[in-house]
């Protein structure tokens, strides 16, 4: 058998059965990763922004939706969107970035959507500042988290919930949370949060709860299924684990050339390629470096720039592509000393791997 995609006598390989179940591929059709031919834009057009909804997407209208702040506060407040909307206006753009992204490159993989790379884009995300809401509520001095509640419910290991997350006041005071109701210029889309999201710049994309119904006080930390029990790192699934905050640091490439359908394997010609991408850390912290491995050689990429504080940045390289058959990968190191491992520890559910990004790459020789 001709192993070789682009050979006229090349035949697909068997599948083996099991190989993703069904419940993978269910989940995979529901949500979409970003197209990695767009790597080369500052802003991920917003079709092709990575998707991760929980349960079903619920359908909100902007006229009836009410944002209700209430529990240890003393002056609870209940807003309408024209309230919301009518508050000191910011864009922001920010690289959103699933926990699970890069799950399948960890064995044995856990039963849950099965990223590969995809699962990161970054939008101007138009909003509001979250900390003087919450102030104008008038918190209690005793408040240890703020719970964000979406409208969103549906089941997780026999657990019945709505989607909800929490950040302590220390979380509020240090990020720069935005309350949100557009994208990249226009409102938000259903299955993006409308009418109204929050979006915690720097942490992984959990923390940025859509359809956001209510924000409630709590005097005693927050006990929710989505906060206590998942995102935790783990490296054994009985521990009590850590849990999931900022995003690590990573690296992608925009595959080069033209692909194979089903093998997505590159197809080049010989010659002077520029290799671009993107790299991206969590907590603002910049990009200070990006390498590509090619000809066996890590060699330093030219940063392009990030379009915020809380956006990846690019990066290009001029590879002399030679005929044959190549693996290239790229990795980036942040602002702090951070490096993407070639492999990532192991995690239960698969999450935080942040492992150099590879990619297969025939170049052809035009003298054959
Ligand atoms: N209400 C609600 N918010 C949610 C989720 C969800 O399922 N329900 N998924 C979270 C996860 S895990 C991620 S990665 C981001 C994805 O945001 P996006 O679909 O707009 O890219 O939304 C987060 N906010
Ligand atoms: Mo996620």
């Amino acid at each position: 058998m001709n192993i070789n995609p682009f050979h006229p006598d090349f035949e697909k390989p068997a599948t083996t059965d099991g190989l993703f179940s069904r419940d993978e591929l269910r989940l995979a059709n529901r949500n979409s990763g970003i197209l990695l031919e767009t790597l080369n834009l500052d802003i991920t057009p917003t079709g092709a922004h990575y998707l991760l909804n929980h349960f079903d997407v619920p359908v909100i209208a902007d006229d009836d939706h009410q944002l209700t702040l209430n529990g240890a506060f003393d002056a609870p407040l209940t807003l309408s969107m024209d309230d919301i909307r009518a508050m000191p206006q910011v864009t922001e753009a920010v690289t959103l970035e699933c926990a699970g992204n890069g799950r399948e490159g960890v064995s044995p993989r856990s039963h849950l959507m099965p990223w590969m790379y995809e699962a990161v884009g970054t939008s101007e995300w138009i909003g509001t500042p979250l900390a003087p809401l919450l102030e104008r509520a008038k918190p209690h001095d005793n408040v240890q988290d703020y719970v964000f509640h979406g409208a969103d419910f549906g089941f997780d290991k026999g657990h019945p919930h709505n989607f909800a997350r929490s950040l302590t006041p220390q979380d509020i005071a240090e990020l720069d949370v935005m309350l949100v109701w557009g994208m990249n210029g226009q409102p938000l889309l259903p299955q993006h949060g409308a009418p109204l999201r929050i979006i915690v710049p720097g942490w992984y994309g959990m923390a940025s709860v859509k359809w956001l119904t209510g924000i409630e006080a709590l005097t005693t930390r927050f006990d929710g299924y989505q906060q206590a029990h998942g995102y935790h790192y783990r490296t054994v699934a009985d521990e009590p684990g850590v849990p999931i905050t900022r995003i690590l640091v990573k690296s992608l490439i925009r595959p080069p050339g033209v692909p194979d359908w089903v093998s997505r394997k590159r197809w080049v010609e010989a010659g002077k390629i520029t290799l671009e991408g993107r790299a991206w850390s969590g907590g603002g912290v910049p990009i200070a470096k990006v390498e590509v491995l090619a000809d066996s050689q890590w060699q330093e990429a030219e940063l392009t720039g990030a379009p915020g504080r809380y956006a990846w940045t690019g990066w290009r390289f001029d590879w002399q592509a030679k005929p044959g058959d190549h693996v290239l990968k790229c990795r980036a190191t942040d602002a702090e000393g951070n490096t993407q491992p070639m492999e990532s520890a192991f995690d239960v559910a698969g999450f935080g791997n942040n492992s150099v990004h590879s990619i297969d790459v025939h170049v052809d020789d035009p003298a054959v």
